[in-house]
């Protein structure tokens, strides 16, 4: 590309004669760094039917980054030794979906379209978290099912468009769930099916005999993007790039062996296609995002800004390796995954310098990433007579962080669909045991089984009274000392 320093990888592909064979629902930076750039391989290699078409179901922001630069952007990809940069050319363009739905939908039902990925985070299922029933109550959801013509929804979008193509005579398109949830095929297929079936019977009964939903495993780690990345790139590029993402060398796809009709050479791409997703998924959620949420709530609250200085203190070192080892004896490692090796790569990826992974960013939305990072772990291990001393911690400090509070005495405002909820429910509770009560109730968090178990509530009030007297670091130190 005219202009660009001779390092850096750009498309050497006819972008103009790629198609789009893909859609994908919530285009962030993770899609970006992950998916877009296997589709990217797949037009280097010479198939040019998986260009991808990006929706945002919310705000235009990274449409308006975005269509600018004509959906080209630059992936940074970094560590120790050092950057590589390449243009990703993959992305044709970005829909948003409040402001003309129909597009989206008709773009969806397009003969060319093959494939529907999503990164719509857990909220965006529309599914009760208890029960894994279709939320029909949601305003969203109930506007989707008054005119599926104009949805709001991803299920509902999803719904639309195979309607479209039913009725035109099409296959349906497959629809890849790249969140970061157990079972996310499962799960967007539930809800997915239960729109289709209140809109038409028969629609359901063809998705369901026709349609595929694969379960997958997605992993690279991707921290947002800050206005120094963007700044630091447009030193080196001698252009502004908006839309930038900047990720680890890592990066792993791993779907299951079931699709509704054409997609690239996933194989030959290097994703792993399975029978048997969740062995991966579990490894993945409960030793990489569990530890990374672990470490975030006691690094953020102990003055730790990022992953790779909180991996840095010996105490949270060698807590982190505390809560694999509990982690560990919950697993059903699958063939070709040698979990020895899998924790050292992981303690590497985690001691990057150059990611700059804030902590904050990580602590996130905790009340809905801690039942399957931490708390399935826990319940099978008490299922099993196992202690929990490190799991426990991990779900303290959330508690913790949920007051608002550093140890430093900041002030933050918490980041999380639940905060007005936890916020009630810690104002009249002054001690650790009342915390931590109180915040056990929340059934869309803690299984009531596991919220009754008094293994638990004693574990997890020992390590709130634990933060209490010796603070997040110290606190750490204590459960791998004991550990001992
Ligand atoms: C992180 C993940 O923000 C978070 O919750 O734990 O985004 C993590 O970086 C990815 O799952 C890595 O694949």
């Amino acid at each position: 590309m005219p202009g660009l320093p001779a390092d850096v990888a750009h498309p050497a592909y006819d972008r103009a004669a790629v198609k789009t064979g893909v859609v994908h629902l919530g285009i962030g930076a993770f899609h970006r760094a992950h998916q877009a750039v296997v589709f990217d391989d797949a037009l280097a290699a010479g198939d040019p039917r998986w260009g991808v078409l990006g929706a945002s179901l919310r705000s235009p922001g990274v449409r308006d980054q975005l269509e600018p630069q004509d959906g080209l952007y630059t992936l940074v990809v970094r560590d120790g030794a050092g950057e590589h940069l390449r243009v990703i050319g993959a992305c044709r363009g970005v829909l948003v979906g409040p402001e003309d739905p129909g597009a989206l939908v008709a773009a969806m039902a397009d003969a060319d379209v093959h494939i529907v990925t999503l990164t719509v985070t857990e909220k965006g299922y529309r599914l009760d978290p208890a029960t894994g029933e279709l939320l029909v109550d949601d305003p969203d959801v109930a506007a989707d099912l008054a005119d599926i013509s104009a949805p709001r929804t991803a299920p509902g979008f999803i719904v639309a468009a195979l309607n479209v193509r039913r009725a035109a005579g099409l296959k349906p398109f497959t629809v890849i769930s790249c969140d970061n949830l157990p079972h996310n095929g499962r799960r967007i297929r539930a809800a997915v099916l239960a729109m289709a079936r209140r809109v038409e019977p028969a629609l359901a009964d063809w998705i369901a005999a026709e349609g595929a939903f694969p379960q997958t495993m997605i992993d690279r780690i991707v921290p947002a993007t800050t206005s120094e990345d963007i700044s630091r790139l447009e030193a080196r590029l001698g252009v502004r790039d908006e839309g930038m993402v900047k990720a680890e060398p890592f990066t792993q796809w791993v779907i299951e062996n079931r699709f509704a009709g054409e997609r690239p050479d996933f194989a030959a791409l290097g994703v792993q296609l399975t029978d048997a997703v969740e062995p991966w998924e579990d490894a993945k959620l409960r030793l990489l995002n569990g530890a990374h949420s672990a470490i975030a709530y006691l690094g953020a609250l102990s003055g730790l800004e990022h992953v790779h200085e909180a991996v840095a203190r010996p105490a949270l070192r060698a807590y982190v390796d505390a809560l694999w080892d509990e982690a560990e004896t919950t697993l059903n490692p699958p063939p070709g995954l040698d979990i020895a090796a899998y924790r050292r790569e992981l303690m590497a990826r985690f001691s990057n310098p150059a990611l700059m992974h804030r902590t904050r960013q990580i602590a996130m939305d905790g009340s809905q990433k801690l039942p399957q990072r931490l708390l399935a772990g826990a319940a099978e291990r008490l299922a099993a007579g196992q202690g929990i001393a490190a799991i426990a911690l991990g779900v303290a400090a959330w508690m913790r962080w949920q007051s608002g509070v550093t140890e430093s005495g900041e002030v933050f405002v918490v980041d999380d669909p639940l905060a007005a909820r936890t916020a009630e429910l810690l104002a009249g509770a002054d001690s650790d045991q009342a915390r931590v009560a109180a915040l056990l109730t929340l059934s869309a968090v803690f299984p009531p089984a596991l919220a009754a178990d008094p293994r638990f509530v004693t574990a997890v009030t020992e390590a709130s009274l634990s933060l209490t007297m010796h603070g997040a670091v110290g606190a750490a130190r204590r459960v791998t000392e004991s550990a001992r």
